[in-house]
């Protein structure tokens, strides 16, 4: 794993601990905001339990399901919410049947889709999750923010390549900052697929 990751920094315009970004010039920390950050399975468990889910016990089963990951630059995930929004299924919200968890579901797919094209096959994955969480306070990503007890909901989150994490709404598109103080409390992370 570790040997095709080496291949692919040095193939690829990405950027991470592989290839050195520790000791690059302020000129060059500037460029690698353009790049991608590439992020193997621990560095993926990391990122994962830093901000999204501390208590995420990887293996086999449970994941992470990739073994090569990377973060998006911001132009990508402009990109990639303008491609979703381009292809998403017309459906309506309906209970079971097309609801939250098939919303999340069909936006890491089209998120697949998009980084396949995008990166003309590279094997390397996208870091992006559906999210299974239980809500408790004002849920900043539907409008008007309603305040929601005890509920539990599905939606996604998608790395930037400075370590930023994003939720992101896949039923209209809004994307807020993960910022611990902001959900201790209002959204706690029960499951996760990435
Ligand atoms: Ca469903």
């Amino acid at each position: 794993m570790k040997a095709l990751a080496l291949l692919l920094a040095a193939a690829l315009p990405l950027t991470g601990h592989l290839n050195g970004i520790k000791s690059l010039t302020p000129r060059q920390e500037e460029q690698s905001q353009d790049r991608p950050r590439l992020l193997l399975w621990d560095d993926m468990i990391c990122e994962v339990q830093k901000f999204l889910w501390p208590a995420m016990e990887p293996s086999p089963l449970l994941g992470p399901e990739d073994g090569t990951y990377y973060a998006l630059t911001q132009a990508q995930i402009d990109d990639l919410l303008s491609f979703v929004k381009a292809r998403r299924e017309p459906f309506p919200y309906i209970d079971e049947a097309w609801d939250c968890d098939d919303f999340a579901h069909e936006f890491e797919y089209l998120a697949h889709v998009w980084s396949v094209r995008t990166l003309r096959g590279t094997p390397i994955s996208p870091a992006v999750a559906v999210v299974y969480a239980k809500l408790d306070g004002p849920y900043e990503l539907f409008q008007g923010e309603p305040f929601v007890s005890g509920v539990y909901h599905a939606f996604n989150a998608v790395l930037r390549n400075d370590g930023q994490w994003f939720f992101i709404e896949p039923q209209n598109g809004r994307l807020v900052k993960i910022e611990g103080m902001i959900y201790e409390g209002t959204v706690e992370v029960v499951k996760l697929q990435i």
